[in-house]
C-alpha cells in the first residue's frame, strides 16, 4: 500500500460523498454528465454523515490502535452534526448511548424484532479501517465488524461493512475488488448480489440496470453491490464515481463507498484537482482528513 493509495481511500470517500449528496433521492440516470460539485445543502463541497463518521473512526483507531468500543461510541457522540444528514437508525443509537444505555447493546434495539440496522452506515464509514490494517486482512475483516457493530448487529449491515472493508483493503494492495468481498462473506444477501454483480464486469450495464439488478437504497445489501460494480467495472476515479451517483437512490453513499474503492485503486493522484479544490476545509476539511490518511498510513504500512 503507497501512501498515495491511503490518502485516495479518504479523500476518495470525502469526494464521493460531497459530490453524491445534492442528488440524494435521484432517479437512477438522472444525475448529470460530467459531474461537477454544485452548490448543496450546507454549501458546495461540503460532506455527510458519511465522511463525518468516517474522520470520527480514523480519529478513534489512530487514537487507541484498534476498534475500541467506548472510545469509538465517544468519537462518534462528540462528531454528530444532526445538520450531516444521518440515518434515523444510527440518530437513535447515538441518543441510546447518550441516555446512558451500554454501548455494546443499544444497536441491538433498533428497528423492533428485525436484529438491529441492515442500513449501510457501517459501511460508508469503513474506509480507515482498510487503510490501517490493510496487510493483515484477517485482521482487517475483523475490526472492520467490530466496528460495524457498534451501530448495525443485524447480519446485512454487518455483512455490508465487511464487503466494503474488503473491497477497499484489496483495492489499497493491488487486488480485486470484487473477488476480496466475496471471499470474505459466508453467504448472505450481500454475497448473492455481488455475484450478480460479477457477471457485468465484462458486458458492463448502465446505472438504470444497476439500480434495478442491484439496488440503489440505504440498505446496506442494495447499496454496497451497486458500488463495488461502479469501481470494479470502470477504471480511473471519475469515471466509477459518476456512474454510481447516476444510478441514484442514496447517492452520496454509493459515491463515497465507489470513491473509497477507485481513491484507493488509482491513488490520490486519479482524483480530478476540480473535484478536490472543491471540497470543503475547516476543522474538520480536506487537509485534516489528508493528514488523517497519512496518520493511519504511518501505523498500517
Ligand atoms: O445505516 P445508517 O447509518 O444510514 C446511513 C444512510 C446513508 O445513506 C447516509 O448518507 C444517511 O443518509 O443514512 O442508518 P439506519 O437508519 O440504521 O439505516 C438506513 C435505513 O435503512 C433506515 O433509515 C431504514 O430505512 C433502513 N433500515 C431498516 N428498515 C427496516 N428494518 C435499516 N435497518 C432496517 C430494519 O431492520
Ligand atoms: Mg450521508
Ligand atoms: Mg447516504
Amino acid at each position: 500500500m503507497t501512501l498515495e493509495r491511503a490518502r485516495g481511500a479518504l479523500l476518495g470517500t470525502f469526494v464521493g460523498d460531497a459530490l453524491g449528496m445534492p442528488y440524494e433521492g435521484c432517479r437512477a440516470g438522472t444525475a448529470p454528465r460530467p459531474l461537477e460539485m454544485v452548490e448543496a445543502r450546507l454549501g458546495r463541497g461540503t460532506y455527510t454523515d458519511d465522511s463525518q463518521m468516517m474522520i470520527a473512526l480514523a480519529e478513534s483507531l489512530l487514537a487507541c490502535g484498534r476498534v475500541e468500543p467506548e472510545h469509538l461510541a465517544s468519537a462518534f457522540l462528540d462528531a454528530y452534526d444532526p445538520q450531516r444528514g444521518y440515518g434515523s437508525g444510527t440518530v437513535e443509537v447515538l441518543s441510546r448511548w447518550r441516555a446512558g444505555e451500554p454501548v455494546d447493546a443499544a444497536a441491538e434495539r433498533l428497528f423492533g424484532a428485525s436484529g438491529g440496522s441492515f442500513g449501510n452506515g457501517a459501511a460508508m464509514r469503513i474506509a480507515p479501517v482498510a487503510v490501517m490494517f490493510a496487510s493483515d486482512t484477517e485482521r482487517l475483516l475483523h475490526e472492520a465488524r467490530a466496528s460495524a457493530r457498534l451501530t448495525h448487529t443485524h447480519p446485512v449491515g454487518i455483512e455490508a461493512a465487511v464487503a466494503q472493508a474488503a473491497a477497499v483493503g484489496a483495492a489499497l494492495t493491488g487486488g480485486d475488488p470484487l473477488a476480496a468481498p466475496t471471499e470474505a462473506l459466508r453467504g448472505g444477501e450481500v454475497e448473492e448480489r455481488l455475484a450478480e454483480a460479477a457477471k457485468h464486469v465484462e458486458d458492463r450495464i448502465s446505472p438504470i440496470e444497476t439500480a434495478k439488478l442491484l439496488g440503489n437504497s440505504s440498505a446496506g445489501h442494495e447499496s454496497v453491490p451497486a458500488a463495488i460494480y461502479s469501481a470494479a467495472a470502470h477504471s480511473g476515479f471519475e469515471e466509477p464515481v459518476t456512474f454510481a451517483i447516476a444510478c441514484g437512490g442514496d447517492t452520496d453513499t454509493i459515491g463515497a463507498m465507489a470513491g473509497a474503492i477507485a481513491g484507493a485503486r488509482h491513488g490520490l493522484g486519479a482524483i480530478p484537482t476540480r473535484w478536490l479544490e472543491a471540497l470543503e476545509e475547516g476543522d474538520r476539511g480536506r487537509s485534516y482528513v489528508d493528514d488523517l490518511a497519512q496518520r493511519l498510513w504511518e501505523c498500517g504500512s
